[in-house]
């Protein structure tokens, strides 16, 4: 016979991972595929979730970098939370000059290359356009968020994990976006949720490389 305290004792173990599957249950997860008005997959969007049940949710600080590869900022849109550093490294041989005139975040990173001593801090969330003093067809984006709950959008697809379930404010951003700013949706997710979105773009701006002058090694 075996005494009840014990017995208790042994289902406590068992009582617990009862609990952590009634919390896991009411987090959810956001899945978006996204194409154009001409059905190809889109790259270079932003899927965020701004308020869920019309609160918001501060946003942790994080690392991030965007690279410059072959006169090409990489990624051409990088999303980051408010706070967060983002460093510049350039994998190219010649010399760039990344700047950005945007109220979100005004800088000037002079002739350099390889990396950068500082990562630069983005606390102020809007959109930063970057630009290369030295090759004009040189353009990327920064989209600084006030949101943890957001994921950039290759392929034609995107996923936020671990959200509350609850009334979501969903954005899409894209550079191209034909009209509006951003694409705002309203979903009552109760549990994991799949959407589709279509997004008009404006045509691609032809990117005409500088000519290369024998000799000039920017
Ligand atoms: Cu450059």
């Amino acid at each position: 016979m075996v005494p009840a305290l014990p017995r208790l004792l042994r289902l406590l173990p068992a009582l617990s991972l009862l609990w952590l599957y009634a919390t896991a249950a009411s987090s959810a997860t956001l899945t978006m595929s996204l194409t154009d008005q001409e059905g190809n997959a889109v790259e270079d969007a932003v899927l965020y979730i701004t308020t869920i049940d019309g609160k918001q949710a501060a946003p942790a600080p994080m690392q991030a970098s965007v690279d410059q590869v072959d006169e090409r900022f990489v990624p051409h849109v990088r999303a980051i939370t408010s706070g967060s550093s983002v460093s510049f490294p350039n994998s190219d041989h010649i010399r760039h000059h990344v700047y950005s005139f945007s109220e979100a975040r005004t800088f000037e990173l002079p002739l350099y290359i390889g990396i950068p001593a500082e990562p630069l801090v983005f606390d102020k969330a809007g959109l930063v356009t970057l630009g290369c003093n030295i090759h004009d067809h040189m353009l990327g984006y920064v989209l600084v968020l006030d949101t943890p709950y957001f994921a950039e959008v290759a392929a034609g697809s995107a996923t936020i994990s671990d959200l509350p379930t609850g009334k979501w404010a969903v954005e899409v951003w894209h550079p191209r976006l034909a009209q509006e700013t951003a694409i705002h949706l309203t979903v009552d997710a109760t549990a994991d949720t799949t959407l589709q979105q279509q997004l008009e773009l404006r045509p691609e701006r032809m990117v005409r490389r500088a000519p290369r002058r024998g000799g000039s090694r920017y």
